[in-house]
């Protein structure tokens, strides 16, 4: 009996975790609750600079399908920037790749960027 216990809680998590993989969205995430709040979603991208605002911290870019955790389809855009990040070292038109996150207010945050060269 004991044993059978056992196997079926083992076919309830596999089920849940199979499941949960094959659900895109909302679903997936109601079992990472607890988690999600400190676990930190990131995103890779590349685009190009558009412009570089260094009082608001914040640059437009440019940019391809960001892959990651953080999904996003191309487009132009505004990014908020990390105080690691050196904005100094960015200008306009200038290619990138870069990291993105999101705050605990959910926005998206630049995290990392480097010059994307050949
Ligand atoms: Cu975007």
């Amino acid at each position: 009996m004991k044993t059978r216990f056992a196997r079926v809680a083992m076919c309830a998590a596999i089920s849940i975790g199979i499941g949960g993989a094959a659900v895109q969205g909302a679903p997936r995430y109601t079992l990472a609750q607890a988690t999600e709040k400190t676990e930190k979603t990131s995103g890779q991208g590349e685009g190009v600079v558009r412009a570089v605002d260094a009082d608001e911290r914040r640059i437009m870019i440019t940019h391809g399908p960001v892959a990651g955790p953080l999904e996003m389809s191309p487009m132009t855009m505004a990014f908020r920037v990390a105080p690691n990040v050196d904005l100094a070292s960015l200008s306009k038109g200038m290619k990138i790749k870069f990291t993105i996150s999101r705050d605990a207010k959910g926005l998206y945050v630049i995290e990392d960027v480097r010059p994307d060269k050949p």
